[in-house]
């Protein structure tokens, strides 16, 4: 059915959309598609099922990043790429990453149909492991092409089970070979929801990303006295549950107090034995900490060093830091960004300018190529939970900005590019 948009069938995206959508679906309405999981593998058979069916070349490499290939006029210039993410967090939303993969999907058939022999391929890459929820830190798959982790390192990354990454891709059947990753490109374009309150605020359908915010994933350990619930004295305890408890609680005041965009959140926690009946021997709890200027994400991670220190002092316990992984924020190709503008204007489509406070796929392929993101709004802001929503409205609007610019990069009509 032909929509409003530039022969872009908006039916047919929400139809794929759906399908993916039903994949790993929960029982309060979420999606729970961890990476290498056998729901991960279901989505990946379907969307180089999809690559597939519209004539694209499809290949995956050793860590198991999908790629669909549509060829340009000039077989050996740098493709335009199109990407994100198909893995979720635990009863996430619909749309973070997937949509962006589809998007990109939806585009690259339409310009098939339309027989737009574009100047430079233009190739769909769906990243392993984003989220992160799995395996840390995120973005293994984007990161391993932009050469930040070893494959080794990435390999031997195990979830909380002990399971590796790489006998889960093996398990799933996606280890592909190293000469598949993408090398370079002509530009990286992600088109994603803003996961954050920002457009909808200002009622604006598109946001041109300049940038992301750096964060840093840590974890704090600490070592106490295990003892019986019931017969320890309260003033003879060493609690590392009740110390992890204080840190936590110091360090969401210390995030709110500076009121400069500083974001520390603590979004796991284990307490072994973990039983009712006794006072844990130890405490292991993560940190997530962002910001969009380095210097002021540095200072905030030396200051949680020093928190953390201090309480250990007071509670005479053992309590170490561990980095996990630091990435420090990334800016834009102003180049890029310049071209989604100009079509912005062109559609009479209003945007803002913004930096995105998510890590993306986009942070690693900065490093690689000329790359930029279009971002659609989030209702509520909300994201990373099963409330994820964004109107397909919006997603019309936007749909037809990424059309537009991957057929100007892809033309060479930007050869500034
Ligand atoms: O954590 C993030 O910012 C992304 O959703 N993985
Ligand atoms: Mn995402
Ligand atoms: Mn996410």
């Amino acid at each position: 059915m032909e929509t409003k948009l530039k022969n872009i069938h908006i039916e047919r995206l929400k139809d794929r959309f759906q399908q993916m959508a039903s994949i790993g679906r929960t029982e309060s309405g979420g999606v729970t598609r961890l990476a290498l999981s056998p729901e991960d593998r279901e989505a990946r058979e379907l969307l180089v099922h999809w690559m597939q069916k519209i004539g694209l070349a499809t290949r995956y490499d050793d860590v198991g990043n999908i790629y669909g290939r549509l060829e340009g006029r000039e077989k050996n210039a740098d493709a335009v790429l199109i990407g994100s993410h198909i893995d979720t967090v635990p009863n996430g939303g619909q749309f973070d990453g997937t949509l962006g993969v589809l998007a990109a999907l939806e585009v690259v058939q339409s310009i098939k149909e339309q027989q737009k022999e574009l100047k430079h391929p233009v190739e769909i890459v769906s990243f392993t492991n984003e989220e992160g929820a799995r395996f840390t830190p995120q973005m293994l798959g984007s990161g391993v092409v932009a050469n930040e982790f070893t494959r080794e390192y990435v390999y031997e990354r195990k979830d909380m089970k002990g399971l590796s990454f790489y006998d889960q891709l093996k398990k799933i059947g996606f280890v592909g070979s190293e000469a598949n990753r993408l090398k370079n490109g002509k530009a990286f374009l992600e088109f994603h929801i803003e996961q954050g309150p920002v457009l909808e605020a200002e009622n604006l359908p598109v946001g041109v990303v300049e940038g992301i915010a750096g964060f840093a994933w840590m974890e704090v350990i600490i070592n106490g006295q295990s003892n019986h619930s019931g017969t320890t004295p309260m003033h003879l305890r060493q609690d590392p549950l009740v110390a992890a408890a204080a840190i936590i609680k110091e360090l969401h005041d210390f995030a709110k107090n500076k009121k400069d965009g500083t974001v520390i959140t603590t979004g796991r926690i284990q307490a072994f034995p973990n039983i009712i009946n006794a006072i844990p021997s130890q405490t292991i709890f993560s940190i997530d900490v962002r910001h969009a200027e380095r210097k002021s994400l540095e200072s905030t991670i030396a200051e949680i060093k020093k928190i953390v220190e201090q309480h250990a002092g007071e509670v005479k316990m053992d309590m170490t830091t561990e980095e996990i992984w630091t990435k420090h924020p990334v800016s834009f190709s102003p180049k890029v960004i310049s071209v989604i503008e100009q079509i912005c204007k062109q559609q009479q489509t209003p945007f803002k300018r913004m930096i995105s406070g998510a890590g993306h796929d986009a942070m690693y392929m900065n490093a690689i190529t000329d790359t930029a993101m279009i971002f659609v709004p989030s209702v509520a802001g909300k994201s990373h939970c099963k409330e994820e929503e964004t109107s397909w409205d919006d997603i019309e609007k936007g749909m037809n900005i990424l059309y537009d610019t991957v057929c100007k990069l892809a033309n060479g009509d930007s050869e500034s590019l």
